[in-house]
């Protein structure tokens, strides 16, 4: 039964938590929170906000992304989702390698894999990601404004359109989070970054808040590893530990592949 004492001796020489890095490498650092903005969809085929060709060099967000526009101006708000919801379901639009990348990041890796997504697309899901917050809504789902209803939804919005739920009409508007509306499921995300050992921030230029907060978030707590993946430097890229720039098509597979691979050692 104790046949080769001398081997075993060997194995007890060295500690234990060298010997579970050695052969389970990911487990020195479990728990990751992947934090997305537009960039990861560009590729895709939809457009960012604030690049030259961003959707911001089209229409003011004073006059579509609040809620005193809607108020204002219902009409011209419900014609701007609708036009971006038959985009995105008009089929020249489906996910890229870089959602590919983090839904296999999910399934493979042995810990936990949070995805928030800033995005109102529904790319990541289509990729495969699971455990997911879309902190900035979905424009495939509408909330009612009179019986607080939400539910999921692929048609064009008009004023006429009645909730399915109330049956009022001229009530029923996009389930995005506007500028002066709290992002959604914001405890559950600052939770998470509270305990998480990897923060990685995708193609989003860290303009606006509370998401460009997080990595701040992510340090305060003190031992997650920060990483940017981006096109080029987001505004706050000196927070972060490690960068990496270029094509999220190509950068997010590259350092998906890297901690699958490597797991979690000190540069990642
Ligand atoms: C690539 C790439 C490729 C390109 N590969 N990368 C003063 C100071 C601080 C805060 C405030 C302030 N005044 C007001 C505020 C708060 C306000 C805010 O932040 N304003 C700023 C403008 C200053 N925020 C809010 O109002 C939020 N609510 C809130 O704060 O509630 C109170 C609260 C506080 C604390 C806790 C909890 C609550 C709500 C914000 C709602 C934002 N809504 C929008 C629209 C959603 C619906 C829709 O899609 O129409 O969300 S605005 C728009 O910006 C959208 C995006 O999710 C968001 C972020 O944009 P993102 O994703 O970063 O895109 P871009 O275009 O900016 O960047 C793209 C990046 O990709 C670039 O860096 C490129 O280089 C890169 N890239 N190609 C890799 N191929």
């Amino acid at each position: 039964m104790f046949s080769r004492p001398g081997r075993a001796r060997a194995y007890l020489a060295e500690p234990a938590s060298s010997i579970i890095a050695r052969v389970m490498p990911q487990t020195s650092a479990r728990k990751i929170l992947i934090l997305t903005g537009a960039g990861i969809s560009r590729e895709s085929g939809l457009h960012t906000f604030r690049d030259p060709d961003g959707i911001w060099s089209q229409v003011r967000l004073e006059d579509v992304a609040t809620p005193e526009a809607f108020e204002r101006d219902p009409v011209r708000v419900h014609e701007f989702y609708n036009a971006r919801r038959r985009a995105l379901l008009s089929g020249d639009v489906g996910p890229n390698p870089a959602h590919g990348a983090l839904a296999r990041l999910e399934a493979d890796w042995p810990g936990e894999v949070l995805l928030v997504t800033q995005n109102i697309d529904n790319l990541h899901e289509r990729a495969g990601s699971k455990n997911l917050v879309h902190m900035h809504g979905e424009i495939l789902s509408a909330r009612c404004q009179r019986c607080g209803v939400a539910g999921p939804w692929s048609a064009d919005i008009v004023m006429e359109t009645p909730c399915p739920t109330c049956g009022q009409a001229e009530a029923l508007r996009v389930d995005v989070v506007w500028f002066g509306e709290m992002p959604m499921q914001m405890d559950r995300i600052l939770t998470a970054l509270e305990a998480c050992d990897l923060f990685v921030s995708i193609g989003t230029s860290g303009s606006v808040y509370p998401a460009a907060g997080f990595v701040q978030e992510a340090r305060m707590a003190g031992r997650a590893h920060t990483v940017e993946l981006n096109l080029e430097p987001s505004e706050g890229h000196n927070l972060f530990a490690e960068r990496h720039y270029g094509p999220a098509g190509r950068i997010v597979p590259e350092f998906v592949a890297r901690i699958l691979r490597d797991g979690l050692g000190e540069k990642s």
